[in-house]
């Protein structure tokens, strides 16, 4: 045994110390995981259990049970994976919920007005931020198992069957209002989420609370009625999902109410108060890009496959194609009260494409009846798609 005070208790002190001192000056693994996501871009990074939010599997059941996902069968497909984090991973034992500030300059419902433009919602109006986003998580998470030494980590944004916004919310990100996506007391609607799972044991955020209180700004503002109760979304009367996931005609019913949105819908957002705490977003790549900004529908009319491709390299636009993407221009000229616009919808009542001929037959009808009436005595005879012919027999 040694004495106390003996050279040997004396280094074992020296050396508690020297340890002590090294862990005040050498942040947590999660405040270090925390400022590295920050200088990595992220504005948000928290973190939860890989247990979290045990009641979202219900839910997600319960909404494809209703067919609210419409035809968005990789929903359905991929929903036992998609119900629980350690379904998709068992082996995960802490999950990293990042949030990346996109808010907009300045006002991203002035261009609804503006019937000759057309209205891109925010998060596309420059790169796509899966790309960007992407990349970024697997720096972080590199970042990660390094300075633990040991782990295996995951990264998901989107496109991977994870439920972000319920894991966001309980690792503290922000909570989901009432019109399904999550609301951030700093950053109001505008943030992209993305996750990270890992097998490292990292100490749980507390999760954050729901803030709606009374308010139903977002249920009230949206133009086609697509929530059935608060806290609910049913896809298929979405406009976002109807211009960019959905593959057919626009069904009529909402093609009044889409005005000049071309590539998704922001209103449910933008009107959400909590937005007043928002700034602009300090991503120079995801901010937006003057020519999508308001396009004139003039010129969007009159892309073909390779300018449509060249325009939009780089953007979520080029995923949905020229053709979808002609649909719902040719719906925003109809809505536009241009009579200089129905040339445009002429010219394409003759286009390769049956989803782009509908769209444009509709819209002429809607600016140039008589002239509508004109052509289809001539076009619908040889008019080879039942879904044009359709449209021929009940245009204006
Ligand atoms: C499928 C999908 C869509 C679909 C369906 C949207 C939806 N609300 O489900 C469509 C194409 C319509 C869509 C549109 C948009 N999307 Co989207 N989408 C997704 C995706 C891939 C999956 C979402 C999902 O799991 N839906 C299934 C439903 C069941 O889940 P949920 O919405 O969380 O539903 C919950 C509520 O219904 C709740 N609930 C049910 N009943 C009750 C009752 C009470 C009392 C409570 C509290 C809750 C509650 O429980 C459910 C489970 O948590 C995610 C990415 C991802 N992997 O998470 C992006 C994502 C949600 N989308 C995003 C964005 C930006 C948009 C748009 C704004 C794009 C645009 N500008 O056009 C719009 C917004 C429309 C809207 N109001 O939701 C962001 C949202 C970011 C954020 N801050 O929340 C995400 C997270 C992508 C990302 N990585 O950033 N999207
Ligand atoms: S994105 Fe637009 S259409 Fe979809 S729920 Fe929100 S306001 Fe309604
Ligand atoms: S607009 Fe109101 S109800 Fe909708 S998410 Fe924001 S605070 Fe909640």
């Amino acid at each position: 045994m040694q004495a106390s005070g003996s050279p040997a208790t004396t280094a074992i002190r020296k050396d508690r110390d020297r340890r002590a001192k090294q862990a005040d000056a050498t942040p947590r693994i999660e405040e270090a995981i925390r400022a590295h996501a920050i200088d990595l871009g992220f504005d948000v990074c928290r973190f939860a259990p890989a247990e979290a939010a045990p009641s979202q599997g219900e839910r997600l059941r319960a909404w494809l049970r209703d067919s609210a996902h419409g035809d968005m069968g990789w929903m359905l497909e991929t929903a036992e994976r998609r119900a629980a984090p350690r379904a998709l991973w068992p082996e995960a034992a802490s999950l990293v919920l990042l949030g990346l500030n996109y808010g907009p300059e300045g006002d991203p419902l002035a261009s609804l007005s503006q019937r000759d433009c057309a209205t891109i919602s925010v998060y596309a109006r420059n790169r796509d931020y899966h790309d960007l986003i992407k990349g970024r998580l697997k720096q972080l998470a590199g970042y990660m198992l390094k300075r633990a030494g040991a782990g295996d980590a995951k990264v998901f944004v989107d496109t991977a069957p994870v439920m972000e916004k319920p894991l966001a919310q309980t690792a503290g990100v922000g909570w989901q209002g009432k019109h399904t996506n999550l609301v951030s007391r700093d950053f109001g609607s505008w943030l992209f989420l993305g996750a990270i799972f890992t097998t490292l044991q990292l100490d749980a955020d507390p999760p954050e609370q729901d803030h709606c209180g009374s308010c139903r700004k977002c249920l009230d503002v949206c133009p086609t009625a697509a929530f059935p109760a608060p806290y609910r979304l049913d896809a298929r009367r979405c406009l976002s999902y109807l211009t960019i996931e959905h593959k057919g005609p626009i069904p009529h019913e909402f093609r009044e109410n889409m005005g000049n949105r071309i590539y998704g819908c922001d209103d449910c957002l933008a009107v959400c108060p909590w937005n007043k705490y928002a700034s602009a977003g300090r991503e120079t790549k995801l901010a937006a890009r003057p020519e999508f900004d308001a396009p004139p529908l003039e010129k969007l009319a009159r892309l073909d496959d390779a300018a449509f491709r060249a325009l939009f390299a780089g953007s979520p636009i080029k995923r949905i194609g020229r053709d979808r993407f002609l649909r719902n221009v040719l719906i925003a000229i109809g809505n536009s009260r241009r009579l200089e616009l129905a040339a445009e919808a002429e010219r394409l009542v003759e286009d390769a494409a049956p989803l782009v001929r509908g769209a444009a037959v509709w819209a002429l009808g809607r600016l140039a009846p008589a002239r509508l009436a004109e052509l289809r005595l001539q076009r619908l005879p040889a008019e080879p798609d039942e879904t044009v012919r359709q449209e021929w027999r009940q245009a204006a």
